[in-house]
């Protein structure tokens, strides 16, 4: 029962935990506590792997609609698990399922990041397009204008599709997450620059990125009012020092130069939960 109706309000959707458009995200990092698991008896470490790889295992029945294992570089974590799917239930329930295996007291929490997928207000609409190729010269005239709206338009639903239902790229081993914001310094507050100012920054960046095409594939997850940093960037790659270069160049950017803060990186590679489970060595 929609308990505004009785009102004679107009009625609004059921309530629902799952959004309109968009998928629910956590990146999830756990440490592994050697004394916890030398607690598992011998007989039951098997079991354990066994266990955990079907709960990972991006394929079993009733799994959530992505579900990604890595393995962390350096000391703030051990595993990296990414996992989206429309019902936020659904993607806790690997985390609990996680806890109450046989590794559950040996895989700590090391940290977490709650998201969720969004087409960003700044992905111009054909209409904003064709404005942006005008501005930059080519004429409604001029015979490459009508092709290339064209092109833009025949592009934008699979691009919006991907942000908002994102494919993994298969053949990019390499994985980073940090979390970030636009700062609101008295000097610098993005929040208060006029939303053609911001887009033309966001425009600015966006051709910085497109130079790493086919090097990094890049899935931006909103969190503000979810976690605490307002957006988290993932950053698949080919090979381990683009990340570096897209990570320095962008710190050129006026949108990041002047505006950006980011939390803490985690840089892993991407792998099957059994080879991730053998990595680390449970
Ligand atoms: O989605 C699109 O491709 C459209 C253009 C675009 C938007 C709207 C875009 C392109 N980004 C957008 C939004 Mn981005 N991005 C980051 C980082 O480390 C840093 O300095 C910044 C972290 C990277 C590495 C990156 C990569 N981007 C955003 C937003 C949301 C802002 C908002 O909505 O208010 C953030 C926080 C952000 C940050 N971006 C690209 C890239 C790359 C590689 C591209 C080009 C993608 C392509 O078209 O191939």
């Amino acid at each position: 029962m929609n308990p505004y109706a009785q009102h004679g309000a107009q009625a609004l959707p059921d309530p629902t935990v799952k959004m309109s458009e968009g998928w629910h995200c956590l990146h999830l990092y756990y440490r592994v506590d050697q004394s916890r698991l030398s607690q598992v008896h011998d007989h039951h470490r098997a079991e354990g792997r066994e266990q955990l790889a079907q709960i990972l295992d991006p394929n079993r029945e009733g799994a959530p609609a992505r579900l990604l294992t890595s393995v962390i570089s350096g000391g703030k974590a051990d595993l990296g698990l990414m996992i989206m799917d429309p019902d936020p239930l659904k993607i806790d329930s690997v985390k609990h399922a996680i806890r109450s295996s046989r590794f559950g007291a040996a895989l700590v929490p090391a940290w977490s990041f709650v998201s969720i997928t969004e087409v960003s207000e700044y992905v111009p609409t054909v209409e904003q397009f064709a404005e942006r190729l005008k501005r930059e010269g080519v004429d409604p005239s001029d015979p490459t204008y009508g092709p290339k709206v064209k092109a833009y338009e025949g592009r934008l639903p699979a691009m919006n599709k991907q942000r908002l239902y994102p494919d993994i790229p298969p053949t990019y081993p390499v994985m980073c997450f940090y979390p970030m914001n636009k700062i609101r310094d008295p000097h610098a507050n993005w929040f208060r620059l006029p939303f053609s100012e911001r887009s033309r920054l966001m425009a600015e960046h966006a051709t910085s990125g497109i130079k790493f095409a086919g090097k990094v594939s890049q899935l931006i997850t909103a969190s503000t009012g979810f976690d605490d940093w307002e957006w988290g960037v993932t950053l698949w790659s080919r090979a381990p020092e683009h990340i570096k270069d897209i990570v320095y160049s962008m710190r050129f950017d006026e949108a990041s130069a002047r505006y950006a803060e980011f939390g803490p990186f985690y840089i892993g590679y991407t792998m099957s939960p059994a080879d991730a489970i053998s990595h680390v060595k449970l």
